[in-house]
């Protein structure tokens, strides 16, 4: 499939037409739009007591649902903890990518905000949530406007089943670390906080909360519809650039091998030298049979491809990647804060030091989140990838 879907073919994210490339003609920002694609009629059956918070539960636990946001942790077992807190609990709505090469969150608040309300609104009411806040990257300020005048209009048609909100983000990639997330929600420094306790335990405010990535949310209302088929597709979006013909946000089954989700791009497997997978927090990988999956050695993150042809130099992307982690940690934990700038300095020198090297991942494997743990991995990776070249 080649160029835009027109959207009375395919419905936008996520129509279980695999493999399209999703370039909407006109997003849909109308109430009306998204009603005329079977939106809100979820959301209306809940308002009117026929779809019971337990139902929405029941749904995600048989989808299989893993959270979209790069941990692929089960978003049913989170939210189940979340329903059975007592008292006052929030909803958050993680909308603060920043993972290079990541743009389905954005792509999804931009094109279809409705999608990502109803989806939350659901997910709130099913765990009993008095409150919903999408945490949402300030410099997404078109997504900020749309999603501004979902709500009214949700607001409007008397379907905005609880108070609403956006805030916008910090600014920092470590905003979007869940805890640093709440901590800047509640005025203080984006830094994360050691967990366990778990937001679902003690989240914003103290109180259980649930937060959960933009893709996951927007995957309840279509996995409540389409019941049987999402569970037989289990549709993911990837973001897939770089090197290929027809960058773009493509939504697969997961599983689809790698090398035919370059090709649906437009990209020749043959002619890649490597693939960034999952980001800046991702691999460098050659092996085109891999299939796309949470699990295994080589798993996907958030989705984000990056493909570098033959003429690349893999050193000076990583130059790049690891200058993003020095600058981006927040400098909480020692490990992270002196890891990153010396794992700088190594790839400047393009080092390829066993001892120092293992002495890197050993220090950034104690950091205290995820950043500093999964910033060596694309410098081990490129290091396989140039070795077996
Ligand atoms: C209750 C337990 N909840 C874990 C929850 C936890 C969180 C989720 C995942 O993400 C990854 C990293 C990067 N009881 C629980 C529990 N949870 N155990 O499950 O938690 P965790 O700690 O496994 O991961 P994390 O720190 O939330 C880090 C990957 O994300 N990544 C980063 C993407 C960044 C963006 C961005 O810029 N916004 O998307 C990219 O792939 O590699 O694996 O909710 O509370 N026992
Ligand atoms: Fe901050 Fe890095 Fe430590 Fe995370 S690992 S808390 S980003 S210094």
């Amino acid at each position: 499939p080649q160029g835009p879907v027109p959207l009375s073919e395919h419905t936008l994210p996520f129509s279980l037409a695999h493999g399209q490339r999703l370039l909407p003609p006109e997003p849909l920002l109308q109430l009306e739009d998204y009603r005329a694609w079977g939106g809100l009629a979820l959301l209306k059956a809940m308002a009117e007591g026929r779809l019971s918070g337990e139902r929405v539960l029941e749904g995600v636990e048989e989808a299989g649902l893993l959270g979209r946001g790069g941990a692929a942790f089960p978003a049913a077992r989170k939210m189940r903890q979340v329903a059975q807190a007592p008292g006052e609990k929030y909803l958050v709505v993680n909308a603060d990518e920043s993972e290079p090469g990541n743009f389905k969150d954005r792509f999804l608040l931009e094109h279809n905000p409705f999608l990502v309300l109803e989806g939350a609104l659901l997910a709130a009411k099913a765990v009993g949530a008095g409150r919903v806040w999408l945490y949402v990257r300030w410099e997404f300020q078109a997504a900020l406007r749309r999603l501004e005048a979902a709500i009214r209009a949700l607001e409007e048609a008397g379907l905005l089943l609880l108070p609403t909100e956006v805030f916008p983000s910090g600014g920092l990639y470590i905003c979007g670390e869940e805890t640093a997330l709440l901590e800047s929600m509640e005025g203080r420094r984006a830094e994360p906080r050691l967990k366990p306790p778990y937001p679902v335990e003690k989240g914003l405010f103290g109180r259980p909360t649930l937060v959960n990535n933009v893709e996951t949310l927007a995957s309840l209302p279509v996995l409540l519809r389409e019941g049987q088929a999402w569970r037989r597709e289990e549709p993911k979006l990837f973001s897939i650039s770089g090197d290929v013909e027809r960058p773009g946000l493509y939504e697969l089954p997961l599983g689809t091998p790698l090398g035919e989700a370059l090709r649906r791009a437009g990209g020749e497997p043959e002619a890649l030298l490597a693939v960034l997978l999952g980001g800046a927090a991702g691999v460098f990988v050659r092996d085109f049979s891999l299939p796309l999956k949470y699990r295994g050695p080589r798993p996907i993150g958030a989705g984000a491809v990056v493909a570098y042809n033959r003429e690349r130099d893999l050193f000076q992307v990583m130059e790049g990647l690891a200058a993003f982690f020095a600058q981006e940690s927040c400098g909480k934990c020692f490990p992270c804060a002196l890891g990153t700038q010396v794992q700088l300095s190594l790839v400047q020198r393009r080092s390829r030091d066993e001892g120092l090297l293992r002495d890197l991942e050993a220090t950034l494997r104690g950091s205290l989140c995820g950043l500093g743990q999964s910033a060596y991995w694309a410098y081990k990776s490129l290091l396989e990838v140039e070795g077996a070249r």
